[in-house]
């Protein structure tokens, strides 16, 4: 008899298929990354780090060729050593790093790992406001880190919807902070790290003492791979978290980036400075905050940067920044509010209480009924609470990988506008399930959208 989770995953495979994902955090991964991802490399481990020493400059050829000693706390690792060195070598090369970390199981255990390789506990960090479209690891008072150091959060102009500069610079110069940290899981706006990087110099300056500078940039780190999106490296930032799915269309796990000396990971470290923040970043990652790593995500992400390196994938990020402009032109000429009036990058947050009177989870739950994915989501100063926020948060990086375009925005778009509006009919009667009283309306709509899905088949299934 099969295992029950066969069956679930074929459903799953249908889910995907005949449904449209706008969820901005979310992709689809190639054939090559999901082989790598369910390899036989899951059955090892390796504790440790290969050695890189001398191999920034080689051949991937060579790095694929030479054995070198490494630092593993277990025998057999003679291909998995090579494998994590491409990974490193390519993660480098996207984003002109001097070194980069491809262990840390997700975004989350990334950015745990960089805190607490520089921080001690009760230092300061100063972030983003998570109601501001900042991230649960950039100091929610739920998460370990916000129990360890403490955040200082700065907030987005409510009517630009970028950061608030000078809040920023305010906030640096009244708080003794260590870390200054640019990150986001919902902002649709290309952050000005120059000034960013001139705060942080300002603030070093008041201090007498470094303060790293961090970017999380989990949802563009694929529009940077590209050369699309401003490199926060390029800058003078120190650090760079991001995850390998989003924009960047790899497995799901973490990456750190950084710039500086790279040493040793498993030898004793003379001096905790910025200049030492690649090696002081693999020991926090290894042994400091994980054990053995995947690697057969490690693979995956491998396969995946190897992909971001191709020129095709820089036509691909175009392509997801210009859907996401035609999508957001095409929700307003119908009536939706959007944070920012547009995007700049692959996001969208509209606010679904200003535009139909609705909540963005009634929304969400209706879209799903039609086959159209996305998410609610708090907006600044949203008043819905986390569990009914009036925003939803959508996006272009999986329908772009499908291959749709400008037409099938206006499509979405108008489906979108539909159920929006059936939405509002529903809720002026006091009726909680619109999927439910307008049922042929659903039914037709999904039938609509699973047509066009079609003509455009998910990767890899
Ligand atoms: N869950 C991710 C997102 O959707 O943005 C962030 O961790």
């Amino acid at each position: 008899m099969k295992d029950l989770v066969f069956d679930l995953i074929e459903q799953e495979k249908i889910r995907q298929s005949e449904g449209l994902e706008l969820i901005p955090s979310e992709n689809y991964v190639s054939k090559a990354v999901l082989e790598a991802a369910g390899s036989i490399l899951t059955n090892k481990y390796s504790e440790g780090y290969p050695s890189f020493e001398g191999v920034p400059g080689w051949s991937e050829e060579k790095i694929a060729e030479e054995i070198l000693p490494n630092f593993r706390y277990y025998g057999g690792q003679i291909n998995v050593d090579r494998i994590e060195r491409l990974a490193i070598d390519r993660a480098c090369r996207l984003f002109k790093a001097d070194h980069a970390n491809v262990q840390p199981h997700s975004g989350a255990n990334a950015n745990e790992a960089v805190y607490f390789a520089w921080l001690n506990p009760g230092d300061k960090v100063l972030a983003m406001n998570l109601g501001h479209g900042g991230h649960l690891t950039h100091g929610s008072p739920v998460t370990r880190s916000a129990k360890i150091y403490e955040f200082i959060p700065y907030g987005t102009n409510l009517a630009t919807g970028d950061i608030d500069y000078n809040e920023m610079e305010k906030l640096a110069l009244d708080h003794d902070i260590k870390l200054l940290l640019v990150g986001y899981s919902a902002f649709m706006k290309v952050p000005d790290f120059k000034r960013v990087a001139e705060i942080r110099d300002k603030a070093e300056q008041k201090w007498g003492h470094e303060i790293l500078l961090m970017a999380d940039m989990a949802h563009v780190a694929g529009l940077i791979a590209a050369g699309i999106h401003d490199n926060p490296l390029d800058f003078g930032f120190n650090v760079m978290t991001t995850t390998t799915h989003k924009t960047l269309r790899g497995p799901r796990g973490g990456l750190i980036l950084s710039k500086g000396r790279v040493g040793s990971p498993l030898k004793k470290l003379e001096e905790k400075n910025l200049e030492n923040i690649p090696t002081m970043i693999d020991k926090a990652v290894f042994p400091g905050t994980q054990g053995g790593p995947l690697e057969h995500i490690i693979a995956a992400k491998a396969v995946a940067f190897g992909e971001a390196l191709k020129p095709e994938f820089k036509t691909y990020a175009k392509n997801i920044v210009k859907n996401a402009k035609t999508l957001a032109e095409e929700l307003k000429k119908r009536g939706f509010k959007l944070i920012g009036d547009g995007t700049e990058n692959h996001l969208i947050l509209a606010d679904m209480m200003k535009s139909f009177n609705i909540n963005g989870k009634t929304y969400e739950k209706a879209l799903d009924a039609v086959g159209l994915t996305l998410n609610a989501n708090a907006l600044p100063g949203d008043t819905g609470g986390a569990f009914k926020p009036n925003g939803v948060r959508l996006g272009t990086p999986a329908i772009t990988t499908r291959g749709l375009g400008e037409k099938e925005m206006i499509e979405i778009a108008k489906w979108m506008a539909e159920v929006a509006k059936i939405c509002q009919k529903a809720d002026e009667n006091g009726d909680e399930n619109p999927e439910k009283t307008y049922a042929e309306d659903f039914a037709s709509l999904r039938d609509e959208v699973k047509n066009l899905t079609k003509n455009f088949p998910v990767p890899g299934i």
